[in-house]
C-alpha cells in the first residue's frame, strides 16, 4: 500500500489475477507519482466470489472515493463490484490471449442502465489513464493531488515539445 502522510487508502486497486499485474502497475505508478494513497488486492469474480461483497464493504467502509478494477477475458470483477458498493469503479480490460482484450472490453463497457462502470482502453494505457482519472476525481476537493496532476500534465506536454524531432515551433 502507498500511504502518503500516514492517511489511509483513497483509491482501491484490484485485479482478477496475478497475472493483471504487469498491466496494473502502471495505474500503481501514476498514482504513487501523484501522492495518492493506494490499497491493492486480487479479487476474482469467478475463483473467489465471496470477497467481492466482503472488498465492496471495506471500500464503502474506508470512504475510497473510487475502485480501480482491471480484469480479463471474461471481465465480470468491475461490474460485479459496482453491483455491490455505490463507490464509483473505473474498469480496465486487461488484454487476454485468445482475443487480444476486445472480450474483456466488451464484457466490462456493456453495463446494463443503473449500474455503471467507466471503461478505459484495453492495456496499459488504460490502467495509467483509470489512475489518471481517479487523481482527477481527487483533484476537485484536494489541492495537493490537483498539483501534482497540473505538474504531470505540464511534464508530459513539455517532454513533447523537447523532443528533437518535434519541429512545430
Ligand atoms: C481473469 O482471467 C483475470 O482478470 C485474468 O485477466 C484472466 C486470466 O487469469 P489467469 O488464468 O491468468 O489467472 O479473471
Amino acid at each position: 500500500m502507498s500511504q502518503p502522510s500516514g492517511q489511509g487508502p483513497q483509491v482501491g486497486v484490484v485485479m482478477g489475477s496475478r497475472s493483471d499485474f504487469e498491466t496494473m502497475q502502471g495505474a500503481l505508478e501514476v498514482l504513487a507519482d501523484l501522492g495518492v494513497a493506494y490499497e491493492v488486492r486480487v479479487l476474482s469474480a469467478h475463483r473467489t466470489p465471496h470477497l467481492l461483497p466482503t472488498y465492496a464493504a471495506r471500500a464503502e467502509r474506508l470512504n475510497l472515493s473510487c475502485i480501480i478494477a482491471g480484469a480479463g477475458g471474461a471481465a465480470h470483477l468491475p461490474g460485479m463490484l459496482a453491483a455491490f458498493t455505490r463507490v464509483p469503479v473505473l474498469g480496465v480490460p486487461v488484454q487476454s490471449r485468445a482475443l487480444s482484450g476486445v472480450d474483456s472490453l466488451h464484457s466490462i463497457v456493456q453495463m446494463p442502465a443503473g449500474v455503471p462502470v467507466a471503461t478505459f482502453a484495453i492495456g496499459a494505457a488504460g490502467a495509467r489513464n483509470a489512475a489518471l482519472f481517479a487523481a482527477a476525481m481527487l483533484a476537485t476537493t484536494d489541492g495537493a493531488v490537483r498539483e501534482r496532476l497540473d505538474a504531470y500534465r505540464a511534464r508530459q506536454t513539455q517532454a513533447v515539445l523537447d523532443d528533437p524531432h518535434f519541429d512545430g515551433h
